[in-house]
């Protein structure tokens, strides 16, 4: 670079505030260690600084959605700043919205405290994000959340599934969001509740498969179907599409049916297999009745209806199969490997016909490895995930490499690759599972920080890094902190959603909301004590509730403001007990008014000047005589 590039370089730097504080601080940080950076180095920083500055007021163009693992949250995050912006709670309850608080979301919560939330997904139309739910699968529980992206809130959790145990194969939408897919992760017995020994564990545990329904008009989650398989573990999967819309396909590891330390006794075969499942099939057999209801939900058992269930081998120990965009091509790749299998869907469905099968596990036919797959992509170390772009490009995680590969589909040319810090797990293109993808950004979700961040001691924050995928080369561009533990995520264009910004009174149908102080009021029957209450600013209505020990109390209260971002809270002191009321909404809180005293509430959600004195009494009679003041 010669001087006038160096000083037209700085003049640049100067427009660009961040830029140029992380270009300072990158030169330093080189130079600390003895180094002067080089014009490159320099000129490299700046650009990704640039290009990942979102200025003061300015918005991101994209959303993040990932999952927080077991903290039963799932986060919010813009990109390219990659800055966290919102939580949102799921399976576990979070003080700072009150979810889990209110008898609303308690009900939904079931009795558990926690969720391992995994893989979500942004519910599709002719396979392309439509920007209404997010699903999101619970590991832990066999459970499934929707969340409703017109005001980021969970709205139904399906579960405990039956039959399922250990929903890690989802949750991954049809193209018109016709199911949610589902599988075991860990066979058992079935039905739940049965016990066999595990001694006997290839013959009387069961796998399952699974399409979870979804209403089309209000997202309603039901349970669809289920398919009995041989006691594999099943893991991630995709929906076909285009040619190959239909099918649903997932991985399964511990084909050999081992039990005891899986990491030796599940690596025995050199192949495992993806399950490819007709899932229209499926829908037909189940109208024809050839379904047995296992627990309520229809369950098929492919040994007596065949033609809805093949296996195609696939290299060991795989982690997912991703469908590409056009829907020609099913990925998968084993972890212990350092290629990837591209299979043909036409392949596919000509071996089917021509019944070109290698074997068969249970009665469920094997299809002949070397006719379906199409190449085998030599794309480096402990191949994981995939996801691709706008151009036919396939990016390809590498667990053991520390890096991704970027390569060509139909071609198979590995094109290029970027190395990561430090051994990644998911990554997720803009839009990148759709039938449109959009390129530009790659995020890299890796298990494993080492320290790239400030110390804090032995359990080390998370990072994921942004890519620029844009160009022929893939770009570092930046790095941040993600809150643990991600394992995938949506990348979606902001412009899809259309969040709003308060609940519109005449949309709140709850029977007990009141929008006039003069409706507010305490109601007793019996030993149960109603209250009506208004939350505004700055007040509660009624601020004094009065009642006897033992009481049931349940309240009611509605925040009637109709402004944007006016939202208050309600904590009660000493009983655990704390909602948050966004404008417009109605929430519920019950509880025993088992200890007496006087007990103040405010409002924990700032609100105004006088937020402060957002405040009441609750008054349980029953103990002792005060202790008055002389
Ligand atoms: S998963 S990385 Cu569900 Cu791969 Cu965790
Ligand atoms: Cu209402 Cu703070």
């Amino acid at each position: 670079m010669s001087t006038t590039e160096a000083k037209l370089d700085r003049t640049k730097l100067k427009w660009f505030g961040a830029g140029a504080v992380c270009v300072v601080l990158f030169a330093f940080a080189v130079m600390s260690c003895g180094k002067r950076p080089t014009a490159a180095e320099l000129g490299g920083a700046a650009e990704a600084a640039t290009s990942t500055y979102v200025a003061p007021g300015d918005t991101d163009e994209y959303y993040l959605f990932y999952s927080g693992g077991h903290s039963g949250n799932v986060y919010v995050a813009g990109v390219p700043s990659m800055r966290h912006i919102s939580t949102i709670p799921v399976f576990a309850a979070y003080p700072a919205t009150g979810y889990g608080f209110d008898e609303e979301s308690k009900k939904m919560l079931g009795g558990f405290g926690w969720g391992d939330v995994h893989h979500p997904a942004i519910s599709e139309t002719n396979g392309d994000y439509d920007g209404r739910w997010l699903f999101v699968n619970d590991n832990a529980n066999n459970r499934l959340a929707r969340i409703d992206l017109r005001d980021f809130k969970t709205k139904q959790i399906l579960g405990p599934i039956p039959n399922i145990s250990g929903y890690h194969g989802g949750s991954f939408v049809t193209p018109n969001t016709e199911y949610v897919l589902a599988a075991s992760r860990f066979s058992v017995p079935l039905p739940k509740g049965t016990v066999e020994p595990l001694e006997e564990y290839a013959t009387k545990y069961n796998g399952v498969v699974a399409g979870v329904k979804v209403d089309p008009k209000t997202g309603e989650m039901s349970h669809g179907f289920q398919i009995l398989m041989p006691p594999f573990n099943f893991d991630l999967g995709d929906a076909g599409k285009g040619p190959s819309e239909g099918w649903a396909f997932w991985t399964s590891y511990n084909t050999e049916r081992a039990t005891g330390k899986l990491e030796v006794t599940s690596t025995q075969k050199d192949r495992d297999y993806i399950a490819a499942v007709n899932w229209k099939e499926v829908e037909k057999a189940v109208a024809a009745g050839k379904a047995k209801m296992i627990s309520g939900v229809p369950v098929l058992d492919p040994k007596e209806v065949p033609g809805l269930v093949y296996l195609i081998p696939c290299s060991k120990s795989p982690h997912g199969v991703d469908v590409s965009p056009d829907g020609k091509y099913f990925i998968g790749s084993g972890k212990l490997q350092s290629i990837t299998t591209a299979f043909n869907v036409e392949k596919m469905l000509t071996a089917i016909q021509k019944k070109d099968f290698s074997g068969n596990e249970d009665g469920i036919p094997v299809l002949t490895y070397d006719s379906v797959k199409d190449a085998e992509v030599n794309v480096g170390l402990g191949p994981l995930h995939t996801q691709f772009d706008s151009e036919g490009n396939a990016y390809t995680s590498l667990f053991v490499e520390s890096a991704v590969a970027k390569w060509k589909l139909g071609s198979w040319e590995v094109l290029d690759k970027i190395p990561v810090t430090y051994n990644i797990g998911h990554l997720c293109t803009a839009e990148g599972d759709t039938v449109n993808p959009d390129g530009k950004y790659l995020v890299a979700l890796n298990k494993l920080s080492h320290g790239r961040h400030l110390n804090v001691g032995p359990s080390q924050p998370e990072s994921s890094q942004l890519i620029n995928i844009g160009g022929e080369k893939m770009k570092m561009l930046y790095e941040a902190f993600t809150e643990p533990e991600p394992h995938y995520a949506q990348l979606i264009k902001a412009d899809k959603l259309k969040p709003i910004e308060v609940y519109p009174k005449e949309e709140n149908k709850n029977p007990n909301a009141i929008w006039d102080v003069k409706d507010a009021g305490v109601v007793r029957n019996g030993t149960n004590v109603t209250v009506k209450m208004v939350a505004v600013r700055s007040s509660f209505e009624p601020y004094k509730i009065e009642v006897n020990k033992g009481d049931t109390v349940t309240i009611y209260i509605t925040n009637i403001e109709q402004t944007t971002d006016e939202l208050h809270g309600f904590g009660l002191n000493e009983h655990n007990l704390n909602v948050v009321i966004d404008p417009g909404e109605t929430k519920t809180i019950k509880f025993v008014a088992d200890k007496p005293g006087v007990f103040p509430f405010y409002c924990t959600n700032f609100c105004s000047a006088l937020h402060q004195e957002m405040q009441g009494y609750l008054l349980v009679k029953g103990g002792g005589s005060a202790l008055a003041m002389k």
